[in-house]
């Protein structure tokens, strides 16, 4: 009879694992985890991690997090899934929990980010042709140069990185492209009447923890409004905490048009997503125009109340706000102290990025693979840019570790 440790999957029987029979859409760093709990991971060989990328802002309150798991696992005992076909007693207290929390009439509930994007991409043309005025097939959406809003034909028709787009081709049409963090240039595209909307992750992610200046979102939102143009905030990865704020909209008092959530509204236990509306909006989409089979299933409902519960009764966003104060501090000391491996180093809360000098044939990910040695978990967003997004419910005490680990390993690269 095997023991547990007999019949433990080896880091190397799961890499060739997935390398096998797995699609190659992805190049991880080479560590295979096998537990998660609060700020830590444990690989397969019961090596301990810091999680500094959270899966990428989905984990904001922390791997595991018991009332979340418990909502999960109560719920999933009781029922899991009805499809739309037939009301259920979970989604109205979701529905109604969820619109009081951010301040709007209703929810579309989703499961992926990029479900929701592409929910706030059509909600936009409908609202556009049948409030709006703008002529059938006509309506026309501004994103930002340098965003990501998720992976499909018509999200990645609005990106500009060539990785993204080659050979996914043909585009879906009606999207313009504007220079992010220039409120000009949005003005200048605005007086055309066939613009439905705007959308704008409030500081890009993907991009490397990219932070426009100080009043870019409100005058942005506010030629929106002056020009009959909806304004979508893709808060995804910039929501629930990250920034300091419950949303990083609420930095510059913007409330969003139309506002897409994902990943940590389930604490990374379960794929929710939602999309926010008024009802002048949200009701332009009639019975049997849009949903999902398991969109605003009643596991996805327990588990937002206990994500978003959680989020507010540990003061997460507060967290995040005061600990991402002393990361950015610490990590500009650092940046000061090895300027020739550190280029520049921006944050918000407790998500930050470093840029690496990448040089002697040192890149960011060798310095990703020095800090998983040292105990950190980070991974580089393209080439050269480290990002940091530890779980909001870090304390100080782990915080200051994690520093003195990234410090440490800077100075392997001197
Ligand atoms: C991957 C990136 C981050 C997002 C924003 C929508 C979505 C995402 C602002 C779509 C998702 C994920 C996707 C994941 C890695 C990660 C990512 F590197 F791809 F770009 F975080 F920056 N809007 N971001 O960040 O949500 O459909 O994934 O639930 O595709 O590799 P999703």
């Amino acid at each position: 009879m095997e023991t547990m440790e007999q019949n433990k999957i080896s880091a190397e029987k799961a890499i060739a694992l997935e390398d096998k029979h797995g699609a190659h859409n992805y190049h991880p760093l080479p560590v295979v985890l096998e537990r998660g709990e609060g700020v830590f991971v444990w690989d397969v060989k019961g090596k301990q991690y810091f999680d500094f990328l959270s899966a990428y802002s989905a984990v904001n309150q922390g791997h595991c997090h018991p009332k979340i798991v418990s909502a999960l696992l109560e719920q999933a005992q009781k029922l899991t899934l009805t499809s739309r076909a037939f009301y259920n007693d979970s989604l109205g207290e979701y529905e109604q929990f969820i619109t009081s929390y951010f301040g709007y009439d209703k929810v579309l509930p989703m499961n992926t980010g990029a479900e929701g994007v592409e929910t706030a991409l059509k909600l936009a043309r409908k609202w556009a042709y049948e409030k709006k005025g703008v002529s059938e097939n006509e309506a026309k959406i501004i994103v930002c140069k340098n965003n990501f809003h998720g992976r499909t034909i018509s999200i990645v028709s609005a990106s500009n990185d060539e990785e993204a787009r080659k050979n996914f081709g043909p585009f879906t049409p009606g999207i313009i492209s504007v220079e992010y963090n220039n409120a000009t240039a949005l003005a200048a595209l605005l007086s055309d009447k066939s613009i439905a909307a705007f959308l704008i992750e409030p500081i890009q992610g993907e991009a490397g923890v990219v932070i426009p200046d100080e009043g870019y979102l409100k005058k942005c939102y506010d030629l929106c409004k002056a020009n009959n143009v909806l304004f979508i905030a893709d808060e995804i990865q910039s929501g629930l905490g990250r920034t300091g704020k419950i949303l990083a909209c609420d930095h510059e008092g913007v409330h969003p048009d139309v506002l897409i959530l994902g990943k940590a509204l389930s604490g990374g236990t379960y794929p929710v997503a939602a999309v926010l509306a008024s009802d002048e909006v949200m009701l332009c989409i009639k019975p049997g125009q849009h949903g999902s089979t398991y969109g605003g299933n009643p596991l996805a409902c327990k588990v937002g109340i206990a994500a978003l519960t959680v989020l507010k009764e540990e003061q997460l966003s507060e967290n995040s706000e005061r600990l991402g104060k002393i990361l950015l501090k610490e990590l500009q000391a650092i940046q000061a102290a090895y300027p020739d491996v550190v280029k520049t180093v921006r944050g918000k809360g407790l998500w930050a990025a470093m840029v690496i000098n990448e040089k002697n044939g040192k890149s960011a990910w060798d310095v990703c693979v020095e800090l998983m040695n040292n105990g950190l978990l980070a991974k580089p967003t393209h080439g050269d840019t480290i990002r940091f997004a530890p779980p909001l419910v870090i304390n100080e005490t782990q915080l200051m570790e994690c520093v003195a680990i990234i410090k440490n390993t800077i100075t392997l690269f001197q």
